[in-house]
């Protein structure tokens, strides 16, 4: 009996050369017209896959692999008699080699302008069918998806290599899986968040996970957000780290909230230093000196171009990351000179506002899903409950603390004064304890005078509004809410400063 191989691609990458292969190895070749074409074209010998069913391609080609001469022949268990008996009696011949790629479902419905009727028909009946069916019968049958391991199959075929069989399987299942949920977000419109696909691909795998001894990989989503970390160039550097992927994307969903010239330094998920100023430079300079011991080591992201000066700054420091939208050609000369590790990496600033609909937290045994809060309080938002009102330069600091403090970890205390952070307490299990910290390191700072601070949720009492007013703050910006609201507002009274509460907890457990 012949070795039959199917062949049913809509990639034609590789194809003619590994098809060549199959038959240097005695398998006859069958494919539907697309491919068949290919192939003949080639110099491959090929039979139509029509000649095999004794039908038409039907339907605009929604039925052409889609028959028991095809399916029976990759079903059939092997070593059961009664099975291949029936393939005699049906005068079929068995399928050893399903080599199949998908229609583009998940490229067409990303394509701009796609009608509805042009996804659907991008829905892959057959191919999967097929695939699946190879991959059922990895005992005895290859079940190849992916055009990268066509050299490895043929190698494999010549070793009988069982164990490869089923690790091809598995990527079978693994690619319709995550095909099939692509197709059931584009139809969903009634789940929470219609957008959510778990339909990841491995992008990497990384050196190790948050410390040396766990294994870890980088999991994208087909098309991530053009703003994203996950769609993040690297020019320069070494490899990214775990704990990097995590510090640049809360660096760069902490910039998305910035409008103006702006730096983010992060660590350890919480920023240490921000700083916003008229040039990129400037605002460099702010968000170093907001604490130029915590910068060490830090992941760095600008929203704007870096420039040499900036970039002649930044160097003289250990950075792990910076990440901007473009780097000037001397500013990439100057940061690449004796940095070999130092990583560079670009990424559409543009995008970024509209990074994320959606995030997901997994815990043990499941995945939390919420909206990102993307509330941000602008100075219109404010509610003064003082008697002291804010100067505006009060409320410009007030409101950027504010987007600050909603990317620190909670319990959160941003201080802060002109466009800079002066002093972040981020994490504490007590809201007072953040307060302190924050305005320990703040108090170092030659900017201290006049400074201002925020917190992510209401103060529970009168103790945090009387620590800051004692250790010099003039202005606070706070949700509000609790049911002893009073008692922060009376103390902010007795010490003649001012209050504004904004009714939105920013929460960042
Ligand atoms: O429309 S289908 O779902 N019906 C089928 O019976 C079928 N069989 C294979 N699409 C089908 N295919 C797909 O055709 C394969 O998955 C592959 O992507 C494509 C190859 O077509 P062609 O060889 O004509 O380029």
């Amino acid at each position: 009996m012949n070795k039959r191989a199917l062949i049913s691609v809509y990639d034609k990458t590789g194809v003619a050369d590994f098809a060549r292969g199959l038959v240097a190895r005695g398998f006859e070749v069958i494919s539907t017209g697309g491919t068949q074409r290919a192939l003949a074209a080639a110099g491959v010998p090929v039979t139509g896959v029509e000649t095999v069913t004794g039908f038409p391609e039907m339907l605009d080609g929604r039925v052409k692999t889609l028959h028991p001469r095809i399916h029976a022949g990759i079903l059939a268990r092997r070593d059961d008699p009664a099975h291949m008996a029936a393939l005699t009696d049906h005068d079929i011949t068995p399928v050893d080699v399903v080599a199949v790629n998908l229609y583009p479902f998940a490229a067409t419905i990303h394509t701009p302008g796609v009608t509805d009727s042009e996804a659907i028909e991008q829905i892959d009946i057959g191919g999967p069918s097929a695939l699946r069916a190879a991959a059922k019968n990895s005992a005895s049958v290859w079940a190849v998806v992916d055009a990268a391991d066509y050299d490895a199959v043929l190698a494999g075929i010549d070793a009988d290599d069982a164990q490869l069989r089923r690790q091809l399987a598995a990527k079978v299942f693994r690619t319709t899986a995550a095909y099939d949920a692509q197709i059931a977000a584009y139809l969903t419109t009634d789940e929470f968040p219609a957008t959510f696909t778990p339909t990841y691909a491995k992008k990497q795998d990384l050196r190790y996970g948050e410390n040396s001894h766990q294994a870890a990989a980088f999991y994208t989503e087909p098309y991530p957000a053009a703003g994203s970390i996950a769609a993040a160039q690297q020019l320069h550097g070494k490899e990214l780290s775990f704990n990097n992927i995590k510090d640049a994307d809360a660096a760069l969903l902490t910039l998305a909230d910035f409008d103006g010239p702006t730096v983010v330094a992060m660590k350890h998920m919480n920023p240490c230093g921000i700083g916003q100023a008229a040039t990129i430079e400037g605002a460099w300079d702010k968000a170093f000196a907001a604490d130029p011991v915590s910068i060490f080591g830090g992941i760095i992201a600008l929203n704007r171009e870096v420039d040499a000066a900036t970039a002649t700054k930044m160097h003289k420091l250990f950075l792990e990351i910076i990440i901007a939208p473009s780097f000037s050609p001397e500013a990439l000369t100057i940061l690449t000179t004796k940095k070999k590790n130092l990583r560079l990496m670009t990424v559409d600033m543009a995008a970024n506002t509209d990074a994320k609909e959606y995030e997901t937290i997994a815990v043990h045994g499941g995945l939390l899903i919420q909206e990102r809060d993307k509330t941000v309080e602008e100075g219109t938002d404010l509610t003064v409950v003082t008697v002291a009102k804010p100067t505006p330069a009060q409320i410009d600091a007030l409101v950027f603390a504010q987007k600050v403090v909603k990317h620190v970890k909670s319990n959160a205390i941003v201080v802060a004064k002109a466009g800079q952070t002066l002093g972040i307490g981020a994490g504490q299990m007590n809201r007072v304890g953040s307060v302190e910290i924050a305005l320990a390191q703040a108090q170092q700072n030659a900017n201290f005078a006049g400074a201002v601070l925020a917190s992510d949720a209401f103060f529970p009492m009168g103790d945090s509004v009387d620590y800051a007013a004692k250790h010099g703050i003039r202005a606070i910006i706070q949700p509000g809410g609790s049911i002893r609201d009073q008692e922060s507002i009376d103390k902010a009274n007795e010490y003649g400063i001012t209050m504004v509460t904004t009714g939105v907890r920013h929460f960042r457990h």
